[in-house]
């Protein structure tokens, strides 16, 4: 959905919103909504948006240029058609998904963000707390407002780490043990982020972050308050813009968990990441926020999965709002998917419960699609869904 339509309007909705605590979803949404509560996920985003500071709010919201690679990712999931299958029983649904090992009870995840105590005082604790209630894996950013042992101590689903990686090497190699240490149990290298990009609407609203304590000894990474996020220099400090496939070798060589490579979009980069031994790709264009008029994640997904031909899991991220974007994603090829900003606005909106909600709605409806398309496990998603 787009941010802008609903960027300067203060609603009754949102003025009455704000006036209510963070204490439970329910309690807000009804005295929001008159009585319903939150019944899809583009419905927290007024919720989240009166309770959020102004800039932290676009600070999420925000892509890179004229955020056109922002909107081609909510929209190309809606030009994508469903082809169903009648008279399939379905009565017993089946969502589970293994990853590395590990058992998942649905094929949806949640997607590294970066500063989340801008969006709530509890920050990343309440992410992973609203995770573990609904059985969902969080992948924690190395550039959380939250120490990742912190982060690891009140979860209790399964957490990866997001990595994104030093030209101090010796730096990188601690960053590595710590989150193993801690328990995680993938990590996700971010490769599309040298630098950030132009991000003209942070600019604008003078974004500034918060310390960030897995990075403590960087001066001027989130710790200086005069840097603001639209300025390239302030995660210059804490963005290795030398990173190569050289770099890759060596953190595959000291990772002692699987190595995932996040912001793959070219087909030919899939190729060089089985080369180079990964083990598994995430699709991703960081939600629009660094390159724009990158094509949409969904679009790009099956020419990288064909390259790829099973040789190891495909993910992808960017744009998914409805249980059939999620089926969509996995006809199309992806072995499971990430959402980066809904849960964030059920952070915004009302704290661990919000993330809670959010993820139950959105495997909900990924059981409604998967029902109405005659779908009874994941194996049997294929892309003969797909409406040609
Ligand atoms: C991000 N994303 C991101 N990615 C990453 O690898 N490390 C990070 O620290 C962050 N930080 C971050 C902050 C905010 C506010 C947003 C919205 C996104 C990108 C994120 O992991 C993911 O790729 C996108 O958010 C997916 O798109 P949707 O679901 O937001 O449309
Ligand atoms: C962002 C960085 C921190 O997207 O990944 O803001």
């Amino acid at each position: 959905m787009s941010q802008d339509s609903k960027a300067d309007s203060k609603t009754d909705l949102q003025a009455k919103a704000a006036e209510v605590s963070a204490t439970g979803l329910a309690n807000a949404a009804e005295s929001a909504a008159g009585g319903t509560e939150c019944i899809c996920l583009a419905d927290f985003e007024p919720l989240a948006k009166a309770k959020m500071a102004a800039q932290s709010w676009e600070y999420v919201c925000a892509g890179a240029g004229d955020e056109i690679t922002v909107r081609w990712n909510e929209e190309a999931y809606r030009r994508i058609r469903l082809k169903p299958r009648i008279l399939v029983d379905v009565s017993k649904l089946d969502t589970r998904v293994n990853l590395f090992g590990q058992e998942h009870a649905f094929p949806i995840l949640l997607a590294p963000v970066a500063a989340q105590k801008l969006m709530h005082p509890e920050g990343e604790l309440a992410s992973a707390r609203g995770a573990s209630a609904a059985g969902a894996t969080m992948v924690v950013s190395s550039f959380a407002n939250t120490r990742l042992e912190d982060v690891a101590a009140v979860a209790q689903s399964p957490l990866w780490f997001q990595l994104y990686a030093q030209t101090d090497h010796g730096f990188t190699r601690e960053l590595v043990q710590r989150a193993e240490a801690a328990g995680y149990r993938a990590l996700c290298l971010t490769v599309d982020t040298a630098t950030t990009g132009a991000r003209n609407r942070e600019a604008r609203a003078a974004v500034k972050l918060l310390p960030i304590p897995n990075f403590a000894k960087f001066a001027g990474a989130g710790n200086d308050v005069s840097l603001h996020t639209g300025s390239q220099n302030v995660f210059k400090s804490v963005l290795d813009a030398s990173m190569s496939w050289k770099e890759i070798e060596w953190l595959r060589s000291i990772a002692k968990i699987p190595f995932l490579l996040k912001g793959v979009l070219n087909p030919d980069d899939a190729e060089l990441a089985v080369k180079h031994g990964v083990a598994g790709i995430i699709v991703s264009n960081h939600g629009g926020r660094n390159l724009d008029t990158l094509p949409a994640t969904i679009d790009a997904l099956p020419q990288v999965v064909e390259k790829i031909a099973g040789r190891m899991p495909v993910f992808v991220d960017g744009g998914i709002r409805r249980g059939t974007d999620v089926l969509k994603a996995l006809a199309l090829g992806a072995s499971a998917v990430f959402i980066g900003r809904p849960y964030i606005y059920g952070l915004g909106a009302a704290g661990e419960a919000g993330v809670t909600q959010v993820i139950r709605i959105l495997r909900r409806e990924f059981q409604m699609a998967m029902a109405l398309t005659g779908r009874s496990n994941v194996a049997s998603i294929d892309r003969s869904l797909i409406w040609t």
